[in-house]
This record gives structure tokens, sequence and C-alpha cells, in this order.
């Protein structure tokens, strides 16, 4: 290949290390893997940020509740999140936290900027703050429950009353409105970016971005009785992980601004309004765009720790599979809307679409290859409209996904190759090859062929997804490791016939429900 990889730079959230991670962060960090995975077959030079939050006064209140001190407790949750990318075959290539010395370089460098631009002023904050949130709310966004006031998202609020710094965040309302319109991509799904906008027309009070009433922050340069705010802390993760202010120049140039930054709905807010006005502000470009995905529930309900129904994603993986997971948690919802976790629904995608569709594609073409044509690659005479008709839909299939994926449809995505894999089956039916093995050998070798194309083709295209199962089907196809990027894809690199292939194994299981004991007949 000739010519510099473009650069793709994309993040997931940073979690608060308050709790130990569940299905909600597994979701994000999943969705950031398939696009960075899939970004790097396809020729981008990825960088993939994933890490964790560790200031403020939740995690401080978690720590003391624990009765240790904050450093020894993040240190033992943010490991927590570690051990997660490691066991959901994550392929993040930095993993950032923010008691690192790098990043209190980064936060008080930015700080600093926006002293010198005179854009951060001493106050005082008088007003309402909710931990949970770790967010600032005016009295007007407030609800009222049982007579007591709630943050908009439910959450406890209390009343603050302590020298702070601003940030002149109110006068930076017009040039957001003029920054969303020229840029109409940059916040999505589109529901968010009406939500974003109207809160920014609704006209904004100058942010407090720091905190005297305790410890656990990076301190204010020149001031070390504030700490930081810690979503101004947070926020600023992204650019220390590529190097600024000075770490890495080359770095900081290749990859800033940010291509993607995938968050919940929940964190909207902060990505789309404070921090593109934060980076306006110290003359440092916004990310290209931020996506704000839906919300899972379980069984129709709200998961909470208080309910009891945290869904882990250890459970999860050990019951159904890790790739049947990381299957269903994007097959199931279109990305962007909310969704329900049930284990009905979790069964029939893995039965159905998995075990059926995908699984016995393989496993009977494959099969029949193995038993008829010695376990080599079959030989391929003239194709047949029909031959070249599924040809040509695998052939087509990595413009229709990119597109997908460039627009994080992740669903679309799968539909679009489990339509190819329907053909396929169908294809398998029609053509009816173990009927051919006497009457007509070669045509049965042209149809294995076709069909074993079609399963590199899906084979390579769900490596993203599905990188061990992927991986599976491509090594039953003796595909060496240098053939399995996206540049593999169409005729040139197409199968050698006569090659030998090994011996197939199913890759999807069934699920099949355990006996109930003790259940009556
Ligand atoms: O907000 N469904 O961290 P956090 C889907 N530290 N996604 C969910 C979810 C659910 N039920 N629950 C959580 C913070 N998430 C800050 C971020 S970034 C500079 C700082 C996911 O630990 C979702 O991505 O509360 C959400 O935005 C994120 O976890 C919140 O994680």
């Amino acid at each position: 290949m000739t010519g510099q990889k473009p650069p793709f730079y994309i993040t997931t959230p940073i979690y608060y290390v308050n709790d130990k991670p569940h299905i909600g962060h597994a979701y994000t960090t999943l969705a950031v893997d398939v696009m960075a995975r899939f970004k790097r077959l396809d020729g981008f030079d990825v960088m993939f940020l994933t890490g964790t939050d560790e200031h403020g006064q939740k995690v401080d209140a978690s720590a003391a509740a624990k009765g240790i001190d904050p450093q020894t407790f993040t240190d033992q949750v943010s490991q927590n999140f570690r051990d997660l990318a490691v066991h959901m075959n994550y392929s993040n290539d930095d993993f950032i936290r923010t008691t690192e010395e790098r990043h209190k370089k980064a936060c008080q460098a930015l700080w600093n900027t926006l002293v010198e631009k005179g854009e951060i002023y001493l106050g005082s904050y008088d007003g309402w703050y909710s931990v949970r949130d770790e967010a600032f709310y005016a009295e007007k966004e407030l609800i009222e429950k049982d007579g007591q006031k709630l943050a908009p998202t439910g959450a406890p609020v209390e009343w603050v009353s302590e020298p702070s710094y601003f940030f002149k965040l109110s006068e930076w309302g017009d040039r957001l409105i003029q920054f969303y319109e020229d840029n109409p991509d940059f916040i999505a799904p589109n529901s968010r970016r009406n939500e974003v906008m109207s809160f920014v027309k609704g006209g904004m009070h100058d942010l407090s971005v720091s905190r005297t009433s305790f410890k656990w922050g990076v301190p204010v340069p020149g001031d070390e009785k504030h700490v930081m705010y810690v979503w101004v802390d947070a926020l600023t993760n992204y650019l220390t992980a590529v190097g600024y202010p000075d770490a890495n120049p080359e770095m900081l140039e290749k990859y800033w601004p940010a291509d993607l930054h995938m968050v919940g709905k929940d964190i909207a807010r902060f990505h789309a309004v404070y921090w593109p006005a934060l980076l306006m502000a110290a003359g440092i470009k916004p990310p290209k765009r931020v996506f704000a995905h839906g919300w899972w529930t379980n069984e129709g309900q709200k998961i909470s720790k208080s309910i009891g129904n945290v869904i882990d994603p250890y459970d999860l993986t050990a019951k159904y599979g890790l790739d049947q997971t990381r299957y269903f948690l994007l097959r199931e919802v279109p990305f962007g809307n909310d969704g329900d976790f049930s284990h009905q629904a979790m069964v029939n995608r893995m039965n159905s679409e998995l075990a059926n569709d995908l699984g016995n594609l393989c496993q009977r073409v494959l099969s029949m290859i193995g038993k008829n044509c010695n376990a080599k690659v079959p030989t391929a005479g003239e194709f047949t409209d029909a031959d070249n008709a599924i040809l040509g839909k695998a052939h087509g299939m990595l413009d229709t996904v990119r597109g997908h994926i460039d627009s994080q449809a992740f669903n679309k995505m799968i539909d679009a190759i489990w339509s190819l894999v329907g053909d396929a089956n169908r294809y398998v039916d029609e053509m009816a090859p173990w009927g051919l093995k006497k009457t007509d050998p070669a045509r049965m070798e042209t149809v294995l062929y076709v069909l074993a194309e079609v399963i590199r083709h899906v084979g390579i295209l769900v490596q993203p997804l599905m990188p061990e199962s992927a991986s599976k089907i491509l090594d039953q196809l003796a595909l060496d490791e240098n053939s399995r990027g996206f540049d593999n894809l169409g005729t040139e690199n197409a199968l050698v016939a006569g090659n030998d292939l090994p011996k197939p194994a199913g890759v999807f299981p069934r699920y099949v429900e355990p006996e109930t004991e003790g259940e009556k007949a």
C-alpha cells in the first residue's frame, strides 16, 4: 500500500470509578470497538481511546463509604474497567486514567490557556448541584417529587454556596448555534441535535468550573484551594491521550480533532455544548462528531442498583457467549434508540440468526466441500446469472456497510450482511449441490466455490463485530492472517482452487434452556 493511512480518532466516555462496570458501559465501548476494528480493516490509522474518570465528589464519596483513600479506591475500580476491556475483546489503543500525571498537565495547560484568553474569572457559586450527575442545575430545570427538589434526571440535588471560577459560557451561545448550523453532522442522532440546540437557544449561564469544598481533583494552577470541576477535567482526557499540550505534537497534529466521541444520551450536553465551547474559547478545534446513543433497560425496567437488576457483562458472556453478546447488543436495537434486554430476545437472535442462518450456512457448505471436494477449495467453471448475482452482492457489500458504519447504523450493517447470508442459504436450497454430485460434479464444484466465496466475504466483514467467530470461519477457509483486510474483498484475492481446507467445525452453538429443577410436568 502506498501513501499514509488516513487517521481516525474515536473515543468512549471515561467511566466513573464509583462502581463496577455494567452492560451500559460495555455497550458504548463495544460500539466504539466495532467502529475501530472496521476502520483498521478499511485502511485507517486508528486511535481508539477508553478509560476512567476518577476525580470529583461522587468518586470521593464512594471511596469514603468504603473507608479507603480515593487513590487506592480508584486504582482498584479502574482495574475492573481494564479487565472488562480485555474480557470483551476490545481493541483499545490506550486506556487513560484522569489521575495520571500526563492528564493533570493537560488540564492545567487548557486552564491556563482559557485564563490567558480572558475566558475564566473568579466569582462565587450559589446554586444547585447534583453529585450523582456531577452537574450544576438552574432552578428552572429542577423537578419536584413528593415535595422534594430533584434534578431533571431524578437525581438528588444539594444547595452549594462557595467561591468558584467561572467559564464565560453565556457568551458562546451564538457561536455554538453557528457551529451546529455549519456542521449539521456534529451531533447525532437528530433528536439529540434538536435537544442540544434548544438548550443553547434557551440561553446559558456561565459555567462554574472549580470547587472548593473538597480536594479530590486537579488543582487549579495558581490557586490550589480550588480543584477543577470534574467535567472540565474529564473532557480534557480526549486531548491528553493524543499528546496535548506538548507531550507529543505529532500525535496531536495527526489525531486532533477527534473523529467521533461516542457517548450515552445522558451526557450529550457535556460533549455537544460545554466541550466545543471550551475548545473554541481556547482556540482549539472542536471534535468532528458526537453520537449520543440510547439507554438499555432490563426486561422493561430501568437498570438501577436499588432495583437490583443491573446486568453484569460477565454474566451475559458466560451464559450466551462473548460474540453472541456482542452481536445481540448491536443487532437488537437501532443504534440511537433505547433498548430492552430480555433473555428471550437474546435466545431468539442467537438461535435463529447465528446458529441457523450463519452457522448452518458455514457448516453445511464447508462439510459438503470436505466430503465431496476432497477437503480442497473447489474448482469453479463458468458462472451462471444466479452465481453472478450472489457474488455481485457479496462484492458490493463493503460499500453498503461502510455507509452504515459511518453513520453509526450498526443494526443496518448487520441487516445488510444477513440479507446476503439469507440469499446464500436460499441459493444452497435452489442449487441443491448434494444432488449434483452424481449428475454434474463440475457444476457442484462451481456452486460450492460460489458459496465458499460468499462465506469468505461474510467472514471478513463480520470481523469487527465478532472477531473470534469470524476468525474461526476464516481459519476454515485456510485464509492467512494477511488476507483478512477489506482490501481482500472482491475478486482479486479470491479463493484458489485446490488449496487444502481444514476439517470444518461448528462456530455458533444453539442456546438450549437448562432443565428447570423441580419443574412440574
Ligand atoms: O458519565 N444504557 O460516566 P458514567 C446505555 N464519567 N448506556 C449506558 C447505560 C445504560 N443503561 N448506563 C451507562 C460519566 N451507560 C462520565 C463521563 S466522559 C468525558 C465522562 C454508558 O460512568 C453511556 O455511555 O456515568 C453513558 O454515557 C456512560 O455509560 C456514563 O458512564
